[in-house]
Order: structure tokens, then C-alpha cells, then sequence
């Protein structure tokens, strides 16, 4: 295939990284079945894949036990001004953080493959989607790389002699010397992962981790933290958002764009099967939206990626029967545990757990073992097309036009089932402080809550603050035609701790609501907050949720909110004067009305 790279830039750019890195060989992927193959068999015979019996061309991984999420504090925004990466970024001056990087780089591909991936984050042709051509010594990367996104030759048509590219370096970081014999996970120590950003050059540098958004790098560091600061500059949105379809009974589509942080259940909500009467559920994609604003002045959104990188424990047949459907097959697990018989298991899966499996660290298991089977963040990688519920349009490459937008996070107290915001200027109140108390997919403590803005906070490539602006601008051009937009929080609980929503499916009834707020056929009563449901236009019929919870999951418990206002109070300040001036101003306002 090299022989066909008529693109300068290109060919200088990966023989630059290859001087560096001096891999043994190279080799410029081409996205084909055959390769894929070629590389899991690899994998298989060195011990880094386990085939499945059960699942046709599906293959478990086990991850090294210090490599098995997002590293947030190792992850990198560099920008020549410390001011621009914000205050929720991690920053380091990028002369500085370059030869750092060069001389973790120098050498770390030593008795490896370099793998030269060129993808295409939305459908090929798309005037929204990008091309990324990814460097990296990882097998288990390209093959990840070959479902997440669309990769090939195809790709390197595209991009002809001299077409926009964005370079993403990958390496293990993990370099093998003459007769030293490989581990089945190598990575780096904590302390030399870096997944480096320099926004301003469009270019990623990620070492030392061969795990998820740390080393698929068109997920988290390109569509998001690249591409949310080439939105800004070109005037699109980059989203932490699901795109789905909802078609009410009579064949009238809606299309929802959601943001939530991750582990919050966006999958799930992403291929929901609504137990409203009549409605239908439709996926296009459950993790990131790109939007441009379309010929008629509407907000069109594609799904950049190709496949589902989705959480494992916790799925299961009641929970998401649409994402079980997609996994029988064609699938890469990571971190689940092994049965006897040849096949994935993980908490929370449907019936009881076996006997005996292998757990992800390679050991015996049994149901009475103290530690889970599964790590908490064990997750599928999984071919959006083989979804029972894949939206027909979900390529569509001029997107479809975003109707709602919903944020949330996952909040034991304090915030209702749902509210709408006022207007487009509370709507983005709503989506800069939102928050949810924190899950297993990033390292760290589980559980604090944490204010998560946009569930942006680990993907804006640059200011916080400046990103709230950028909303408010795109509000100002879309005007009448902007979505409306919604604030929801499923996970509420009792003061017994118990789930107050039952959630999944019954979240279509929340979803009903929305749809018929736009339509102007449900009725709502205003709080300090927001637009509540009133009396009756939540449809709860055949619903087993106990008057008394319905009350308090609706509930705005004035007390409680002042205390949030002080919370938000202190969030925003972080931003100094960089927060827009009609954010503050809505902060005002909810005090006022809170009284
Ligand atoms: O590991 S990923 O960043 O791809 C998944 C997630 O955190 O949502
Ligand atoms: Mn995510």
C-alpha cells in the first residue's frame, strides 16, 4: 500500500516518527478483513487473545492491572498559553512537554511494528467528518481501531496528494530488546503515560497506555478534545453526546442529542426500547455527536465513530437487550472474566454467575471470591452496524437534525427526574454545571461528586470557560431553530438508598415529555429550576412507581438548591474571567427565583 501515498506531509510525518520511535518494521494498514485477521491471530498465538468459543470471531483481552481506564492526570492539553488549556485542563508548556515525550519516544518501538492507520471519523465524504491517520505499535489498537472507526485505503483516496489530516503518535511505550520475551499487555509505568494534546497543531502524542480513550485515538483525543477545538475555530460543536431517533405513533421523528459523563448509561439510553405504546427507538450513535449547522439553519449531527466502545458490567439482557443483540459476535473484549465454556462473563449479567471463570486478572473465580470477575471498567468493542436498533440513517453524511438536547449525570439527591431549561442561555447554565458523582471509567475514587460541564470536563481541548461562550454563540446563530434542551437525572435515590426511577426503557416516558413539550401538547409548572411536568403530562401509565416516589423524584427542594447555588457559585469562579458574563448572569437569576 505505500507505494499508493502520494501525500508529501504524510510520507515525511511517518518516516519522522519512525526515525524516532525505530520500529523493525512498518506497516500502512489497509482496513481490510485480512488484516484484522492476520493481526488477531497474531494476537492468539502470542498469548495476548483468548477466541471465544461462543462468539464467532470475538476474542477476550486481559489488560496489564495498571492499565485499565482513562488516565485524566496524566492526560495533557498544551497550549502556548497556560491560560487557553483552563483551568480544568492539565497543562504543560508544549516546547517542555515535547522533549519530554521525544525521549520517551526515542527508541520505544524497538523489536515492534509500527502500524500506520489512516481513518476517518465519520463517513467517508461527509462534509462533517475528518481524517486522522494514526501511528502505533499496538495490534490490539489498529484491530480496535478497524470497528471504532472506518479505516483503509478508502481513506488515503481521500485525503488525495495534499488533503487535512490530523497526526495521532501511539506507543505502548514499552520498546522489546533482542531475546527479551513480551508480556500479553505491554504498557508503560504510570508515570511516563502521557496522552498529550497540542490543539493549536491539531496533533496528539499519547505514550505509555494501550487501553481505551488513552490509545484509541480517534475516540476522546480527536473527536473530542482536537475536534472540539476545531469546532470553535470553524464554528461547529464537538459533544460528549448519544444521537438517537425516537418516531412517536404517528411516524413524527424526533431527534435527541444527550450528553452525559462516562459510565452514566448513554449506551443504554443511546438503544432504548421504550415501554411508551407506540414509540420507537432508533440508535445512530452512544457516544459523540459532531454538529453543523445545515443549508436550512437546523443543527445537524453525525456519529464520528463506527463502533460501540461500551462499559460491560451492568449490561445485560434487562438492562439493554439491543447492546447484548450486538455482541454475538465480531466482538473485542477487554477485562471481562472467562467461563468454562469458552465465554464472556461479567457482573451483572443476566441469570447466575458461573461456578468457576477466569477473572480479568488471569486467576480462578468462583461466586463466593471476594473480587469482582469483571473490572468495573471491562468493556466491548463492538461494530455499530451489528445493532438491532442501528438507525437506517445512522451514515448519513449530512447528519440528522437535532431536535433536543438533554444533559445529566448521575446524582443521589438534589436534581429532579427532568426539567427544561427556560431558554437556550439556562440550557447552557444547565449544561455548565452539571454534575454526577463520579464512575469507574476514569482512575480515581468512585463516587464524589464532581461538576462535569457538557460531560466535557475530560475532553474540552481548551478553556472551560471559552467553551460556554462558544455555546452561547451557537445559540445566538440558531436562534428560533435552535434544540431545546433538557436536564435529566435517572439515578435519584430514596433515604433508604433505593433508585427512586426505575430507568432503561422507562426512560422513553421522560423522553415522550420532551417530544411533547416541542409539539406544545404537555403541560408544565415553572420552579426556580426549571419546567417540571405538571400533573399529568408524564405519562405513567402501566407504570409501577409509587405516587409518594413520583412526588419526590419531581420534588425541588428549595433548601437544598441554595446550597447548590453556592456550589455553582464556587465552581464557575475557577474561570475567573473567562466565564461569560450571561452565565453569571443566570446564576443571579436562579438565586432570585430560589429567594
Ligand atoms: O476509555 S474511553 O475514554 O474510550 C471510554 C470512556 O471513558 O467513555
Ligand atoms: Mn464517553
Amino acid at each position: 500500500m505505500s507505494t499508493a501515498i502520494r501525500h508529501e506531509k504524510l510520507k515525511a510525518w511517518v518516516k519522522e516518527a519512525a526515525e524516532m520511535c525505530q520500529p523493525d518494521e512498518i506497516i500502512w494498514c489497509d482496513g481490510s478483513k485480512e488484516e484484522y485477521d492476520r493481526l488477531m491471530a497474531l494476537m492468539v498465538k502470542n498469548g495476548s487473545a483468548t477466541p471465544l468459543k461462543k462468539r464467532p470471531n470475538s476474542f477476550l483481552f486481559r489488560s496489564h492491572p495498571s492499565d485499565v481506564a482513562r488516565v485524566e492526570d496524566r492526560t495533557y492539553i498544551s497550549t502556548p498559553e497556560k491560560i487557553d488549556a483552563g483551568p480544568t485542563n492539565n497543562w504543560i508548556d508544549p516546547g517542555e512537554l515535547k522533549a519530554t515525550m521525544k525521549d520517551l519516544y526515542k527508541g520505544c518501538m524497538k523489536g515492534r511494528t509500527m502500524y500506520v492507520i489512516p481513518f476517518s471519523m465519520g463517513p467517508i465524504g461527509s462534509p462533517i467528518a475528518k481524517i486522522g491517520i494514526e501511528i502505533t505499535d499496538s495490534p490490539y489498537v489498529v484491530c480496535n481501531m478497524h470497528i471504532m472507526t472506518r479505516v483503509g485505503t478508502k481513506v488515503i483516496d481521500a485525503l488525495s496528494v495534499d488533503g487535512e489530516f490530523i497526526p495521532c503518535l501511539h506507543s505502548i511505550g514499552a520498546p522489546l530488546m533482542p531475546g527479551q520475551e513480551d508480556v500479553s499487555w505491554p504498557c508503560a509505568p504510570m508515570e511516563k503515560k502521557y496522552i498529550s494534546h497540542f490543539p493549536d497543531e491539531n496533533l496528539i502524542w499519547s505514550y505509555g497506555s494501550g487501553y481505551g480513550g488513552n490509545a484509541l485515538l480517534g475516540k476522546k483525543c480527536l473527536a473530542l478534545r482536537i475536534a472540539s477545538a476545531m469546532a470553535r475555530r470553524e464554528g461547529w460543536m464537538a459533544e460528549h453526546m448519544l444521537i438517537l431517533r425516537l418516531t412517536n405513533p404517528q411516524g413524527k421523528q424526533y431527534h435527541i442529542a444527550a450528553a452525559f459523563p462516562s459510565a452514566c448509561g448513554k449506551t443504554n439510553l443511546a438503544m432504548l426500547q421504550p415501554t411508551v405504546e407506540g414509540w420507537k427507538c432508533e440508535t445512530i450513535g452512544d457516544d459523540i455527536a459532531w454538529m453543523k449547522i445545515g443549508p436550512d439553519g437546523r443543527l445537524y449531527a453525525i456519529n464520528p465513530e463506527a463502533g460501540f466502545f461500551g462499559v460491560a458490567p451492568g449490561t445485560s439482557y434487562e438492562s439493554n437487550p439491543m447492546a447484548m443483540n450486538t455482541l454475538h459476535e465480531n466482538i473485542i473484549f477487554t477485562n471481562c472474566a472467562l467461563t468454562d465454556e469458552g465465554d464472556i462473563w461479567w457482573e451483572g449479567m443476566d441469570g447466575a454467575p458461573p461456578a468457576h471463570a477466569i477473572d480479568w486478572k488471569g486467576r480462578d473465580w468462583t461466586p463466593e471470591s471476594t473480587e469482582v470477575a469483571a473490572h468495573a471498567n471491562a468493556r466491548f468493542t463492538a461494530p455499530a452496524r451489528q445493532c438491532p436498533c442501528i438507525c437506517g440513517d445512522w451514515e448519513k453524511p449530512e447528519g440528522v437534525p437535532i431536535d433536543i438536547f438533554i444533559f445529566g449525570g448521575r446524582r443521589a439527591g438534589v436534581v429532579p427526574l427532568v426539567n427544561e431549561a427556560f431558554n437556550w442561555d439556562h440550557g447552557v447554565f444547565l449544561g455548565a454545571t452539571a454534575s454526577s458523582e463520579t464512575t469507574a471509567a476514569n482512575i480515581g475514587s468512585v463516587g464524589n461528586l464532581r461538576r462535569d460541564p457538557f460531560a466535557m470536563k475530560p475532553f474540552c481541548g481548551y478553556n472551560m470557560g471559552d467553551y460556554f461562550q462558544h455555546w452561547l454563540d451557537m445559540g445566538d446563530k440558531l436562534r428560533d431553530k435552535a434544540p431545546r434542551i433538557f436536564y435529566v437525572n435517572w439515578f435519584r435515590k430514596s433515604s433508604q438508598g433505593k433508585f427512586l426511577w426505575p430507568g432503561f426503557g422507562e426512560n422513553s416516558r421522560v423522553l415522550k415529555w420532551m417530544c411533547e413539550r416541542i409539539d406544545g401538547r404537555a403541560g408544565a409548572v415553572k420552579t426556580a429550576i426549571g419546567l417540571l411536568p405538571d400533573n399529568g403530562s408524564l405519562d405513567t401509565k402501566g407504570l409501577s412507581v409509587p405516587e409518594a416516589n413520583m412526588k419526590e423524584i419531581l420534588n425541588v427542594d428549595t433548601d437544598a438548591w441554595k446550597a447548590e447555588v453556592e456550589s455553582i457559585e464556587k465552581h464557575f469562579s475557577q474561570f475567573g474571567d473567562r466565564l461569560p458574563a450571561r452565565m453569571r448572569q443566570q446564576l443571579e437569576e436562579l438565586r432570585k427565583r430560589l429567594g
